[in-house]
């Protein structure tokens, strides 16, 4: 018997399909549809309510690159919140920074977690164990809501805005972030693939662009993210923090001592150029 597809249900006209083999969980969580599966050119493969969330295969991308960025570009970093991102790979990369010296986590589903750990080791590689990894279970809307702490870079790592994460993506949970953020703190955002999604680019840029002084994107390639390229929100009150060099990053990117796969200096200071069909859709 031939193994079974995998059909991405994200999109109404267009899908991609993975080939399934294992199928090593699926079920209901309380909250989604949860599925790991495995597959020969992506490895273990995590899909929530239909759409592919992260695969052993290419995380390496979307993680660094929503890390490092901001981190890097801030230079001072040294607490750090994750709204979602259960997985664990937000918090690798970011414990994988020294200076850092605490990061929260705050997933809505512990489920996602327990499983990741158990299925996707590879991707948290044990970040969770870190003495300076604060994991939370909790609605990541209502923490930003009723926390005190302050944070220099704020990731969110969200499911698409449909279900569960839809509320992630709304003006006020943004300003909630805002308020968290010590001055000169950067906001990150996973933000959709703009040829597929391009409502969602101009609705945060237009809910972000209303809150700090600058809003905008970066992107990059996600082969499992079908559709092109990935859009990052990017929002902060120092526009200057935008602009720098891969020069300017450089040193600071070899004082880390990073071991990456996709990020580097140059990318990170290209990846803030935008196609002109993503600028005309602002
Ligand atoms: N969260 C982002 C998944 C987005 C998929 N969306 C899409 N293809 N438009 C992934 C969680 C990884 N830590």
């Amino acid at each position: 018997m031939t193994d079974p597809w995998f059909n991405e249900t994200l999109y109404p006209d267009v899908a991609q399909r993975l080939r399934m083999g294992r199928v090593l969980f699926r079920d209901k969580t309380d909250l989604q549809d949860l599925v790991i599966f495995e597959n020969p050119v992506l490895g273990r493969v995590m899909a929530l309510d239909g759409v592919v969330q992260t695969t052993e295969g290419d995380e390496f991308v979307y993680h660094e690159m929503l890390t490092h960025v901001p981190i890097l570009a801030h230079g001072r970093v040294r607490r750090v919140l994750i709204v979602g991102g259960g997985d664990g790979g937000m918090l690798r990369r970011c414990l994988e920074h020294r200076d850092v010296e605490r990061v929260t986590m705050v997933e809505i589903d512990r489920s996602v977690v327990d499983l990741s750990i158990q299925y996707l080791p590879s991707i948290s590689a044990g970040a969770f164990d870190d003495p300076r990894a604060e994991l939370v279970i909790a609605d990541g809307c209502a923490f930003v809501k009723d926390t005190d702490q302050r944070f220099d870079v704020v990731i969110v790592d969200s499911t698409d805005p449909h279900g569960p994460g839809a509320v992630l993506f709304t003006e006020s949970f943004y300003a909630d972030c805002k308020a968290r953020l010590t001055p000169g703190g950067v906001l990150v955002t996973q933000n959709g693939v703009p040829f597929l999604q391009p409502g969602e680019l101009k609705d945060s840029h237009r809910r972000l662009g209303r809150l700090f002084a600058d809003a905008g994107f970066f992107v990059a390639p996600v082969p499992s993210y079908y559709g092109g390229f990935m859009a990052f929100g990017w929002a902060t009150d120092d526009p200057a923090l935008r602009r720098q060099t891969a020069d300017a990053i450089r040193p600071r990117f070899a004082a880390a001592g990073l071991k990456t796969r996709y990020y580097t200096p140059d990318i990170h200071a290209a990846s803030f150029a935008l196609p002109a069909f993503m600028q005309d859709a602002l």
